[in-house]
């Protein structure tokens, strides 16, 4: 075994180097950061124009990178899109649609091969501070993945007490509760600060998964509420008014965007700033009663833009253009073979990888091939089963019988459903949507 482990590791070194071969100019193995704000809508951060949010250090990584106008969550919940992320493929192979509910019985199967694993396999440190919601970390944490380090929590906390909806403390260091103090925001910051000072000397990958902007909403000022031992789905907002939400939301942005600040300011301070690519994404679009979607019909949830377009930012000092702008469709499972191309590593074998890699559009802005794109949410609380399809300007979305087709060059809003002017449109993307599903059909609904 142990040869073996010794064999592979040279194989993989001498596939790199012949793929970095490649790619001169890159440097080899960069650290890579993904940072995920968890339910941030593309209209919340001041470099999409927000007017409420102020979001300086988010958008100083924008003006230093490259800012995505057509980038999507591959679900509009938490779960599924961070399977993707995960794997490099469509949730569906991972088993999971919804947003994993609170059990120790479901999670994601622990033999997906990860980004995580693929990293670590050649070399990298992984971290993942913050949210998980991959399953229970009892039976499928971090750890069992491919990180060799984590905090983390399994859901949505107390952002003080870290006690979850179901009563339970939920804040683990390595698998194992751990009760240190804090503001859950504070606490990922600094966690993340500290891994890559550990790690200065070695490539890392390191996730920093916030908790925030999910409910419940409470800034770093706001009171604590929940207590261990007792349920609180019916209080799973927080402690505050509804007439607060907006006010304690903009609060864990700006406590979102300050940590931001202080990553950089540690890379700087490490000095490598020039050595480590940054990712910056949402896992869902917003909860439009208290964030904001810009001009997108719909929100979290939904299959509508406002579900799943969301912000995202592509940072690497002197290889990815400043201040640039991608308008490529892109999806968050492309991120795995993007990011394993940009470490010069070659893409696993053997798996089915629905994810492009991007590296030529991230360095060059340069189009990616055309392709179709699928969404599938069946949602375990409503009942309701929806499907989208994406290919150029248009967009179909299925919701039961209705069935709407939209332009999204001349309509990004999706406010006139065309389905009856260009049927054969709408056809075609069926048949599209019914290829792609035969696989899926019968998993199912809800886990
Ligand atoms: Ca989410």
């Amino acid at each position: 075994m142990h040869r073996f482990y010794i064999l592979l590791l040279i194989g993989l070194h001498f596939t790199s180097s012949a793929v970095a071969a490649e790619d001169t100019s890159l440097p080899k193995r960069p650290n890579i950061i993904m940072i995920v704000i968890d339910d941030l809508g593309y209209g919340d951060l001041g470099c999409y124009g927000s007017q409420i949010h102020q979001t300086p250090h988010i958008d100083r990584l924008a003006s230093g990178g490259m800012l995505f106008t057509d980038f999507h969550a591959n679900a509009p919940v938490c779960s599924p899109t961070r399977a993707a992320i995960m794997t490099g493929q469509y949730q569906q192979r991972s088993g999971i649609e919804y947003a994993i509910p609170f059990t120790h019985e479901l999670g994601m199967p622990l033999e997906k091969f990860t980004i995580s694993e693929a990293l670590k396999q050649a070399g990298y440190t992984c971290g993942l501070m913050g949210k998980w919601h991959l399953g229970h970390v009892s039976r499928f944490g971090p750890n069992d993945q491919g990180f060799d380090e984590s905090w983390c929590s399994n859901n949505t906390p107390d952002y003080h007490t870290h006690v979850s909806r179901i009563g339970e403390l939920d804040w683990y260091h390595n698998h194992q509760i751990d009760r240190e103090p804090g503001y859950l925001t504070d606490l990922v910051s600094q966690h993340s600060c500290d891994f890559i000072r550990d790690n200065v000397d070695r490539p890392f990958f390191l996730v920093i998964s916030h908790l925030a902007l999910h409910f419940p909403f409470q800034g770093p000022n706001d009171p604590p509420l929940r207590t261990e031992g007792k349920i609180w789905h019916d209080q799973k907002h927080g402690p505050l008014n509804k007439r607060e939400y907006r006010r304690a939301y903009r609060d864990m942005l700006v406590a979102v965007d300050k940590s931001v600040g202080k990553v950089m300011d540690t890379l700087n301070s490490s000095g490598l700033q020039n050595d480590t690519i940054i990712f910056l994404l949402s896992d869902n679009g917003a909860y439009s009663w208290v964030g904001s979607n810009g001009s997108l019909r719909g929100q979290k949830g939904d299959l509508f833009e406002g579900g799943h377009r969301v912000p995202a930012v592509a940072y690497w000092p002197g290889q990815i253009p400043a201040a640039s702008k991608n308008h490529q469709t892109i999806m968050t499972m492309d991120l795995m073979p993007t990011i394993l191309s940009l470490a010069g590593l070659p893409l696993p074998t053997g798996l089915e990888l629905d994810g492009l890699d991007l590296k030529s559009t991230l360095l060059r802005n340069a189009p990616l091939p055309d392709r179709t794109l699928f969404w599938r949410f069946n949602n375990l609380y409503t009942k309701t089963n929806a499907s989208a399809v994406r290919e150029g300007k248009w967009k179909l979305i299925e919701q039961g019988t209705e069935v709407s087709l939209y332009d999204l060059e001349s309509d990004l809003s999706e406010s006139q459903n065309l389905a009856s002017q260009h049927p054969d449109v709408a056809k075609a993307l069926q048949a599209k949507f019914f290829q792609w599903n035969r696989p899926f059909r019968d998993l199912p609904a809800s886990q």
